[in-house]
């Protein structure tokens, strides 16, 4: 079934730390290094290209960019754009704050309730790095929900990515295969959106028949 899409999607806030933001509709973030694709998967769930800033330069994304996005049966969410942590071509002292403020950040939100799940990319094209298998672990370990995405599918023959996926999946010990994507194709777009509103909107458990 295709899922629900998002029909608008605007510009909320940009802060620094999650007491800036107020309550709202239930929250998405998007985290993983810089320059794997963050950004550019807001823009593609969104339909707009230009929502999120994309850029060449590792670490364009500085502060936390909060957008406010609606479905097109009229639900909310907000989805949270994080700083990339790792490669980014910032001062060593910008970069070693990045990482313990996406943290921080995930960990508040996820704490008082409005986070409900962290999408966790990672390029496939690229082995399984410790800092980001560090912050899943982190994540789960503050009971947050982690879904980890695959960026730029593109660049990976498809006979490639299964093989690619596995180990992934082991490296980050999921359950799962990893969804592979691509903002540059559309693969694996409409997964990205189920998995969104399955983590935004739960479903109640189905009542046993009698
Ligand atoms: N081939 C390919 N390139 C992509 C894809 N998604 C993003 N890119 C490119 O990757 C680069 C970085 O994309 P961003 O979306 O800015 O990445 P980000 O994670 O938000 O980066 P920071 O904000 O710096 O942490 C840009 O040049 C994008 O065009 C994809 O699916 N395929
Ligand atoms: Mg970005």
């Amino acid at each position: 079934m295709p899922a629900h899409r998002i029909v608008r999607a605007w510009f909320e806030a940009s802060v620094a730390r999650s007491e800036e933001l107020a309550a709202g509709p239930p929250e998405i973030a998007f985290v993983g290094r810089s320059n794997v694709g963050k950004s550019s998967l807001l823009n593609a769930l969104c339909s707009q290209a230009t929502l999120a800033r994309v850029s060449r330069t590792p670490g364009r994304t500085q502060r936390v960019n909060v957008f406010h996005a609606e479905l097109d049966d009229g639900r909310a969410l907000r989805l949270v754009d994080l700083p990339g942590f790792g490669y980014a071509k910032l001062s060593h002292a910008q970069r070693d704050e990045m990482a313990p403020m996406v943290a921080a950040f995930v960990e508040n939100r996820f704490s008082i309730g409005w986070l409900k799940a962290v999408v966790l990319l990672h390029d496939l094209r690229r082995d399984a790095d410790d800092d980001a298998i560090g912050f899943a672990a982190h994540i789960r370990n503050v009971q947050g929900k982690v879904e980890l995405v695959a960026t730029k599918a593109d660049q990976v023959p498809k006979t490639r990515r299964g093989a690619m996926l596995d180990t992934l999946q082991k490296a980050y010990g999921l359950r799962w295969p990893p969804v592979a994507v691509s903002t540059h194709d559309g693969t694996g777009l409409d997964d990205v959106r189920h998995l969104v509103l399955r983590a935004c909107f739960p479903q109640p458990p189905k009542k046993p028949r009698k």
